[in-house]
């Protein structure tokens, strides 16, 4: 049996898929596909079939943990306050700016590895804890080191604009720092052709509007789609922003409101939802699904697997969370993996569905039904293919 996501689901009972050079040509009933000379054949035996899974935004590259913050949150920090403090997102740069690329991929390996046991088959990772270009394009070398060496395709992702280093965080030096991702980090990132999308964080805590759309202009001047971290902790109008400069995500979005939602409507950008990082820092403002729904913006899951708000390694466990803390339907929590995820990397055309000239990535299930999907807290499929080939 295979399920395709977005026709709503597709399913086709008794299924054939026929592969050839790591791409599908063929998804029809067995009989459909009798015709199909094979050179060889490899039988399921009546389990489901799914795209491999699409984990559209991670942060899984850094050096170290922050177990610590666990605690600290544990005894009533917030987020904020940790940051302030010193912690969050700039003690993983300290800890990130020293190791190196083979001590990174090192690292993120076994994160990575986690990931495809889970059904992942492509997996979106950003660079952020570098905040100086050597870091930053550190991170996107071991990211695509990663993508050589594992089978799994890895989308990069350039997040210079996640974080003010503690000595630019006002003034002269904070201007510097703004520029220097503009006319230094994102034309190096593109050059290189080590990112195919830049992503910013849009927060009190982060960047602002006006900071976060010369980032934006920057990108776009140097050919890059872009994406953003938008209302997760508080409402920035980050989203409307977003929308403007055809973002393909605006992802988080706990604090989106109904203009924000509409806009990206209007601009095909597509929700990503994190209910990792909902979940890790305790929040209770959840993102608005009915809206989202009423206005028809796609819906995607991601794990946002990173050391500070989102510890998180299981695709399925993201899927759960979205259903149970979001209210998501299976459905829609498939799809938000699958074909949606796709698109939130500008995919469509090649992952996250079953379809003539999408690649052979496939998660086989041992399930009776689809609705498993994310039921299950931490299922694993029985057999995953990449491009075609076991493994
Ligand atoms: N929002 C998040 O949830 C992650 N990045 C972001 O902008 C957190 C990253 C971290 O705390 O290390
Ligand atoms: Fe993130």
């Amino acid at each position: 049996m295979a399920a395709r996501p977005g026709d709503p689901m597709g399913i086709v009972r008794n299924a054939a898929i026929g592969i050839d050079g790591g791409k599908i040509v063929r998804v029809g009933s067995r009989t459909e596909l009798a015709g199909f000379r094979a050179r060889e054949v490899t039988a399921l035996g009546g389990a489901w079939v799914t795209p491999g899974l699409v984990d559209c935004h991670t942060h899984l590259v850094f050096a170290g943990t922050r177990a610590n913050e666990h605690a600290m949150r544990r005894a009533g920090a917030t987020y904020q306050q940790i940051a302030e403090a010193g912690g969050g997102i700039v003690s993983t740069v300290l800890a990130t700016r020293a190791a190196s690329v083979d001590d990174l991929v090192a690292q993120s390996r076994r994160r990575l590895h986690a990931l495809m046991a889970g059904g992942v088959t492509t997996v979106e990772i950003k660079s952020g804890y570098g905040l100086d270009t050597a870091t930053e394009l550190k991170m996107l070398e071991a990211a695509k080191a990663l993508g050589t060496d594992e089978a799994v395709r890895i989308v990069p992702t350039l997040l210079a604009a996640h974080a003010l280093p503690a000595d630019a965080r006002e003034g002269a030096a904070r201007e510097a720092f703004v520029r220097m991702i503009c006319e230094e980090m994102i034309p190096a990132a593109a050059k290189g052709k080590l990112a195919t999308s830049v992503d910013a964080f849009c927060e009190s805590i982060a960047f602002t509007r006006e900071e976060v759309e010369r980032v934006f202009t920057a990108a776009r001047a140097n050919g890059l789609p872009v994406r953003l971290h938008a209302e997760q902790l508080s409402n920035q109008k980050g989203a409307s922003l977003a929308a403007t400069y055809k973002a393909l995500s605006a992802d988080h979005l706990e604090h989106l409101d109904a203009n924000g939602a509409k806009a990206m409507a209007a601009a095909g950008t597509v929700a990503v939802l994190l209910p990792g990082a909902f979940y890790a820092l305790n929040e209770d403002k959840k993102p608005p699904v009915d809206l989202l729904r009423k206005e028809g913006v796609p819906i995607a899951i991601a794990t946002d697997c990173n050391p500070g708000t989102s510890p998180l390694l299981n695709p399925q466990l993201a899927m759960n969370m979205a259903c149970t803390l979001f209210g998501l339907t299976p459905e829609e929590a498939l799809a938000g993996m699958t074909v949606n995820a796709a698109r939130a990397l500008g995919l469509a055309h090649e992952v996250g569905s079953l379809g003539p000239g999408k690649a052979a990535d496939l998660a086989v299930w041992r399930i009776e039904d689809l609705a498993e999907l994310g039921y299950w807290i931490g299922l694993s499929p029985e057999r995953r293919f990449f491009a075609g080939r076991d493994g």
